[in-house]
């Protein structure tokens, strides 16, 4: 598949946000008082619920009216290949212990990709996250930039780690986070301060918008990072994993890049992507 026309990703991205907000709509009108959980994952303390498997299928229906020789991979349908060599990776409910408890830290990831939908070989074209408690919605287009709500966005300057504001999550399983918290114990005293807000996406495009200065986080699958590794590059930052790999389940670390230098080497030194 030969990369879009600077037109087709103008497309795809207006699509994408399209798709976005009209799943946001649907997960912000149609929460009920009391959210149940349908099903766990990894762990008991990894959910699903009814919404996510609605705004997933209703994400499906719209690709199939609009794009509907275009592959999908979703967080809860799995992958559906298609014929063009575009997939759109989507996260339904990025944030779901958040939506569970009702935290209003959510959103729908919708990532436009070229090749495989593998972080380690796909190139992101277009992408929009829909932060649906705030109807607030990010978006961006492959060398067309970064914005939200329409306004550009721009990662913060770098700064030492010791002034930075840095993003993290935890997995679900208690290998990976006893490894975890021996991570945060060293980074915590180095920095100014740890947000753990529970939603990929939304930490991404915190690192875009700059109210974040560097993120990082093992165990993020490829629907938490398709949007959101486009528009943290088009507001000029990198993402990436450690070693030189590129971002992807192993790990993932954004921001701008003598950030994201600095915070990957001492990752790799605490043996941050590994599990106990
Ligand atoms: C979530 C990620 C978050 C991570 C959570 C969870 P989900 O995705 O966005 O960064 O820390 O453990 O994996 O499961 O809500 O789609």
């Amino acid at each position: 598949m030969t990369e879009p026309s600077p037109d087709q990703i103008r497309e795809l991205r207006a699509l994408a946000e399209h798709l976005a907000r009209s799943a946001g709509s649907l997960v912000r009108e149609g929460r009920p008082d009391r959210v149940d959980v349908a099903a766990t994952k990894t762990s008991d303390v990894d959910p699903v619920t009814a919404m996510d498997l609605a705004a997933e299928a209703h994400l499906r229906a719209l690709l199939a009216e609009h794009r509907p020789q275009d592959g999908v991979l979703g967080e809860e349908e799995g992958l559906v290949p298609g014929s063009t060599g575009i997939t759109w990776v989507l996260d339904p409910i990025d944030g779901t212990v958040n939506y569970l408890y009702g935290l209003p830290a959510y959103a729908i990831s919708v990532g436009v990709v070229v090749g495989d939908p593998d972080p380690a070989t796909w190139t992101p074209v277009a992408g929009a996250v829909h932060a649906v408690p705030l109807d607030i919605t990010y978006t961006a287009g492959r060398g067309q930039g970064a914005t939200k709500d329409g306004l550009p966005l721009r990662v913060n300057d770098p700064r030492p780690l010791a002034t930075s504001l840095v993003g993290t999550g935890f997995g679900y399983t208690v290998e990976r986070r006893v490894v975890q918290a021996r991570v945060l114990a060293e980074l915590l005293p180095r920095v100014r301060d740890i947000r753990r807000i529970g939603s990929a996406a939304l930490d991404l495009c915190r690192i875009a918008e700059g109210s974040l200065d560097v993120y990082f986080e093992r165990g993020l699958n490829p629907w938490d990072i398709a949007a959101g590794q486009l528009i943290v590059r088009e507001a000029g930052g990198v993402v990436t994993g450690l070693r030189g790999a590129p971002a992807g389940v192993e790990m993932t670390v954004a921001g701008p890049a003598d950030s994201v230098s600095a915070l990957a080497e001492l990752l790799r030194q605490w043996g941050a992507d590994r599990d106990a």
